[in-house]
């Protein structure tokens, strides 16, 4: 069974890793699409911290994922899917309900987010440990 997730993953956290893993044990196989650097700006209206690349670097030494992808888009979602044969699309469930429209084509999975950490907020503790 064959998952795949997407995210932008910068600044990879506890509440990343426990995302990864759960939709890992879903299948046998988890593939993660890593939003580009000019994705992740048009998502979060910012550059992320650390480059497309690192981020994939990153993802790509965890043992619980097998391959990692560049997500270009939101709207090729359909396109990666079937580009990469997904079994299962898994993402956390601050997107309940909203990738429904791919149950068509694959089992769609949301899973509880790590409540409490965010890239964000370490962002924010960064910045004020500078003072
Ligand atoms: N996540 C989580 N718990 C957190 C933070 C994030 O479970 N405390 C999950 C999110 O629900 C998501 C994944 O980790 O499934 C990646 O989170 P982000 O890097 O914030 O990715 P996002 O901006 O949601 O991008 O095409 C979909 C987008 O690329 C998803």
């Amino acid at each position: 069974m064959r998952i795949i997730t997407f995210g932008s993953f910068d600044i990879l956290h506890y509440g990343h890793i426990r995302l990864l893993k759960r939709a890992r044990e879903l299948g046998d196989e988890l593939l993660v699409g890593v939003s580009s650097d000019q994705l992740n700006f048009n998502k979060k209206g910012r550059t992320p911290v650390y480059s497309e690349f690192e981020r994939m670097e990153i993802l790509k030494s965890l043992r619980f994922v097998d391959a990692v992808f560049l997500e270009e888009s939101l709207e090729k979602k359909r396109e990666y899917l079937l580009e990469y044969r997904a079994d299962m699309l898994v993402m956390g469930n601050d997107w309940e309900g909203k990738f429904d429209e791919f149950r068509d084509i694959c089992q769609v999975h949301y899973l509880e987010r790590t409540p409490s950490i965010s890239t964000t907020s370490i962002i924010e503790v960064v910045k004020e440990m500078k003072h």
